[in-house]
């Protein structure tokens, strides 16, 4: 599929893949055609064995200002908004399924604001590398909404739920030293060293063992839901699965024989 509002990019050999979303006059925000190329990107990534650790970036000085609210293409007669219920069930609420079922880290590169669903797709990813001057809102409440696209489940356990529901029914933005002090932020960068810093932490991530390190999104996922007996009976299954891998005898080599182990991700 040739996409017109994102960018793919490969570093070549290191098994990185780059999506950047490229409506940089609209602050990236969502119409349409962002929406289902987005999706379509976050699918092919999922299913591309080669691809060992995705980065999501926004062209310019945005990184997503979330739902388009100048697209009216989004209903039948293209003449107002569409079902909200159906535009999230249809284009919202898979594009953050995918990106938290895909057995293999998402790292999100903030460059600039992150607001409303775009800040939900941040909280989506795995881990966030962040622009100094960027920041985070939970726009949805300025224009009468409810947060949505996973972020009512995703920022109470990033940040707690105290600090989650002030920042949703107060639409502040969040700057980049405070989203690393509640541990929203992995780590924050000057703005132009932001892509470096990513590519550095990615470029490490895809030569881990993506298999366990799958295995260990799907036990975190699970856990987040399940009571501790539960967890543990889970993280027993994906231990058999990680241990009866490549990647664990070669780790196990590497270690005996003093030297760096060459993961295969399998
Ligand atoms: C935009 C947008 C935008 C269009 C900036 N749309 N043009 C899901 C399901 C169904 C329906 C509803 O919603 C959802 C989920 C959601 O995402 S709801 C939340 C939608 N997003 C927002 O409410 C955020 C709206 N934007 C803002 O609050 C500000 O633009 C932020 C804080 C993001 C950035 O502020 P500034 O840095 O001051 O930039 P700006 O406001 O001057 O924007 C620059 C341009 O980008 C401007 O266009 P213009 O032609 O005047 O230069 C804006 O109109 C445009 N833009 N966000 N979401």
């Amino acid at each position: 599929m040739a996409y017109e509002t994102v960018l793919i990019e490969d570093a070549q050999g290191v098994g990185v893949r780059t999506i950047t979303l490229n409506r940089p006059q609209a602050l990236n925000a969502f119409n349409e055609t962002l929406k289902d190329e987005l999706i379509d990107a976050l699918k092919a990534a999922a299913r591309d064995k080669g691809v060992r650790c995705l980065v999501v970036t926004g062209a310019g000085r945005a990184f997503c200002a979330g739902q388009d609210l100048k697209d009216r293409t989004d209903s039948a007669d293209g003449a107002g908004p569409g079902s909200f219920s159906a535009s999230l069930r249809d284009k919202y609420n898979p594009m953050i399924m995918t990106i938290r079922t895909m057995e293999k880290p998402v790292i999100a590169a903030v460059n600039g604001v992150a607001a409303g669903a775009g800040c939900s797709l941040a909280l989506a990813c795995d881990l966030r590398v962040v622009a100094d001057k960027a920041t985070f809102i939970q726009a949805f409440v300025k224009i009468g909404l409810v947060p949505d696209s996973g972020a009512t489940f995703l920022l109470p356990r990033l940040v707690g739920l105290g600090k989650a529901f002030e920042l949703a029914v107060t639409g502040d933005p969040l700057d980049a030293g405070s989203a690393l002090t509640l541990g929203l932020a992995n780590s924050v960068v000057p703005g132009e060293a932001l892509l470096t810093a990513t590519m550095d932490l990615a470029t490490r991530l895809a030569q881990a063992p993506t298999r366990a390190i799958g295995l260990t999104k799907r036990a975190m996922n699970r856990a987040l839901l399940v009571d501790l007996a539960s967890a543990l009976d889970y993280e027993a299954d994906m231990q058999e699965i990680a241990g009866r891998g490549p990647d664990f005898a070669e780790g196990v080599s590497a270690f005996m024989e003093k030297r760096q182990p060459r993961f295969t991700g399998q």
